[in-house]
């Protein structure tokens, strides 16, 4: 049988033989990294933190601003909010540089210095779904997880994909619609004409209706009604989500949707303060001279707090 461990040790093995030698097997073996300070607990400044769509395996995925990032946000918990490992890339081509193995490293070390990591794997890391339940190097695989936040409010975390199945059938109602469309502009046709007979002036039914499926089939306002919802349905106060690359953090009609983006495009994260309040956090690497304080470097920032 197949465990969790075998399945990463692999993994490792591979990694360190492209790596040229340079990798290192990222499990319990501590290379006392140059950043000497706890990476636990004990001097978290953050009470969560919350990243997703890193694409570790692809050249798109920024690890050096991530691993930045992740020094300057120490927390009590750490969420990997899914798509950590790019497995769809990596069967096509394979691709690890250090930077890459320095990102996983760096969770690890964090999981073994006491910061709780819980991975929620996406469709590109759905490999890991499997192990739901189990742990690797102190990193826990939850498919989904609960997290409640100091002020109380309980926050629905998953990676989101599961919501393309939704929007696609949100899709072919669309489709349907369109066709309803072409009925609705041929009745136009005669509801003017009858108009024009009544000396009234020309109202475009086609105009009014085009608006309204456009609306219908914007994807990403769709993807973010449709986990609210869900997350609504489901009892919570809020939902943490990834998966389409777009940082957000705002209620949908009274559920707090929050998105922590990515770290291909976006550079983001969603922080929780130790009062309880919820940051989405724009990254800006070397935005600032040195010696500016931590934290500091954040630009653009939305707090939603208590
Ligand atoms: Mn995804």
């Amino acid at each position: 049988m197949r465990t969790a461990f075998d399945a990463l040790g692999g993994w490792a093995a591979r990694s360190r033989l492209q790596a040229g030698g340079g990798g290192a097997l990222p499990i319990d073996v501590d290379h006392g990294d140059a950043d000497d300070a706890p990476d636990g607990p004990e001097r978290a400044r953050y009470r969560a933190v919350f990243i997703s769509d890193l694409h570790l395996g692809t050249a798109g995925c920024k690890a050096r601003p991530l691993l930045e990032f992740l020094k300057q946000h120490p927390s009590e918990t750490l969420y990997l909010v899914g798509d950590i490992i790019d497995g769809w890339q990596l069967r096509r081509k394979w691709f690890w540089p250090q930077s890459h193995n320095d990102v996983v490293q760096k969770l690890l070390r964090r999981a073994r210095k006491g910061c709780r990591v819980v991975f929620v794997p996406g469709n590109h890391d759905e490999f890991a779904r499997q192990f739901d339940g189990n742990q690797f190097g102190g990193i826990e695989v939850h498919n989904e997880a609960v997290h409640t936040t100091a002020d109380g409010r309980r926050l629905w975390v998953v990676h989101g994909d599961h919501f393309d199945g939704v929007i696609q059938c949100a899709k072919w109602l669309a489709y349907l619609g369109d066709n309803a469309y072409e009925l609705l502009l041929r009745l136009n046709n005669h509801l003017n004409s009858l108009r024009a007979r009544m000396g009234l002036p020309y109202w475009s039914l086609s105009q009014y209706l085009k608006h309204k499926v456009k609306k219908a089939l914007n994807y990403v306002m769709d993807f973010e009604r449709a986990v609210a919802a869900e997350a609504r349905s489901r009892g919570y106060h809020g939902v943490v989500c990834g998966h389409i690359h777009r940082p957000e953090m705002r209620h949908i009609d009274g559920t707090l949707y929050c998105n922590d983006g990515d770290w291909v495009e976006s550079l983001s994260a969603l922080v929780e303060h130790l009062d309880g309040r919820l940051e989405l956090v724009h990254w800006a690497p070397g935005a600032l001279p040195e010696g500016v304080a931590q934290g500091e470097k954040a630009r653009g920032q939305t707090i939603i707090g208590a």
